[in-house]
């Protein structure tokens, strides 16, 4: 049985990946956060009691800042394979808090891969290097566009990739980057703009609230399914030679049109709700993202299946159920249409 530790599982992807490896067979551990109140609702579905026999999946209390501790769990786990998932990874937030993400998105590599260097087993690690790398260099990017970082968590990110990079070359690591573009699903965070979006929309048709506060709109990004990209994470593990590559669908839109898109689903005119707040400005912006994937197509046979359009849809579906309302549906049969089979009646949390 293969073993893999997965820091951030309680985030979006880590409880994506955590189910896919579970059912694939493996035995996961994960590394959380302790915190006053439970934030493990995104697991509650795959939870187990470590008590019952045959339990697979571990849930062990860690912080990337705590170097003791993440070097005591990699010796006593033994994992085959490491995903480094977790960060503080939101970018606006990485201006209020510069200092704070770059200890934990940016040192909290170094201290994971010398765990790993340290403890001397043979594992393979993935690092969760972000499209926000490449910043202000113009689309299409690939894995040879120079980077040119716009935030202090893009900053913190490049630390991590080169680190990554380094400790495969001098270490003879199997270390890998997966330069994600955005990825967004149900389970979102409720900050990022996709879901602070479809959330607003079904509050909106529900009467909880008129208004939603945004932000640039004119932004484009390459927004992708999430269930998607984590299984390009176990194949990128699963490859013969340790190779960064990039993930994205190839198709950009603007911030304007992911709201016109939702809106218009849900039968709404976003004109009447939707209103400018400055603070949601960034002090510099990663004006245009859009991946050429063409060495993930090649190296890994890998292709997105869902489109931009059904994105909004399965999000815009998911929030208007959680709320109790009926949604229009079209998001939900997509997913069974394109084969989620894993994951198809998990993909709301809980
Ligand atoms: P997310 O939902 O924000 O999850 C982040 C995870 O990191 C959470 O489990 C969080 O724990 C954990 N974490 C935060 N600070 C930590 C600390 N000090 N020690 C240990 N764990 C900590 O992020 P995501 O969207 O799943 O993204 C996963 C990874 O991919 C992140 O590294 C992100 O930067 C990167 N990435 C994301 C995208 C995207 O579009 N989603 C694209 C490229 C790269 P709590 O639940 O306790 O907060
Ligand atoms: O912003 C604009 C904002 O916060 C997208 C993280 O997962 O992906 C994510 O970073 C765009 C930006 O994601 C609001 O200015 C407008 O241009 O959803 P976001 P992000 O910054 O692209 C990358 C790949 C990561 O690696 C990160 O971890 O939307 N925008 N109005 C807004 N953004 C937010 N959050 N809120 C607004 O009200």
């Amino acid at each position: 049985m293969s073993r893999a530790l997965i820091t951030g599982i309680t985030g979006q992807d880590g409880s994506y990946l955590a189910e896919l490896l579970l059912h694939r067979g493996y035995e996961v551990h994960g590394l959380i956060r302790r915190a006053s109140t439970f934030n493990t609702q995104r697991l509650e579905h795959i939870y187990q009691d470590p008590h019952v026999e045959d339990t697979r999946l571990f849930l062990h209390y860690g912080d990337l800042a705590d170097a003791g501790r993440l070097t005591n769990l990699v010796y006593e786990i033994q994992p085959d394979e490491i995903y480094n998932l977790g960060a503080q990874s939101h970018v606006r937030v990485s201006f209020d808090m510069p200092e704070y993400t770059g200890d934990v998105t940016g040192l909290g590599v170094a201290r994971l891969l010398e765990a790993v260097r340290r403890s001397g087993i043979k594992t393979r690690y993935y690092q969760a290097s972000s499209s926000e790398l490449f910043g202000a260099a113009p689309p299409p990017q690939s894995e040879s566009t120079p980077f040119m970082p716009q935030s202090p968590y893009a900053a913190a990110k490049l630390y991590a990739y080169w680190m990554t990079t380094n400790y495969r070359n001098a270490y003879n690591l199997f270390a890998v980057n997966g330069i994600l573009f955005n990825h967004e699903s149900p389970r979102r965070g409720e900050t990022f703009v996709t879901r602070k979006i479809t959330r607003a929309v079904a509050r909106i048709r529900k009467g909880l609230q008129k208004k939603l506060y945004l932000g640039n709109l004119e932004a484009r990004r390459d927004w992708g399914f999430a269930p998607e990209y984590v299984e390009c994470m176990t194949l990128l593990l699963q490859h013969d030679t340790p190779e960064d590559v990039v993930i994205g669908t190839g198709e950009s839109r603007s911030v304007r049109e992911f709201v016109e898109e939702s809106f218009s689903y849900a039968g709404l005119d976003w004109r009447e709700h939707v209103e400018i707040d400055p603070r949601y400005f960034r002090p510099t912006e990663v004006d245009h993202l859009l991946a050429d994937a063409s060495k993930a197509r090649r190296l890994l046979g890998w292709e997105p299946r869902v489109t931009f359009r059904e994105l909004v849809r399965i999000m815009v579906d998911c929030d208007l159920a959680a709320l109790g309302e009926t949604p229009p549906g079209a998001g939900v049969h997509a997913l069974r249409k394109k084969g989620f089979g894993w994951t198809a009646n998990r993909i709301t949390p809980g």
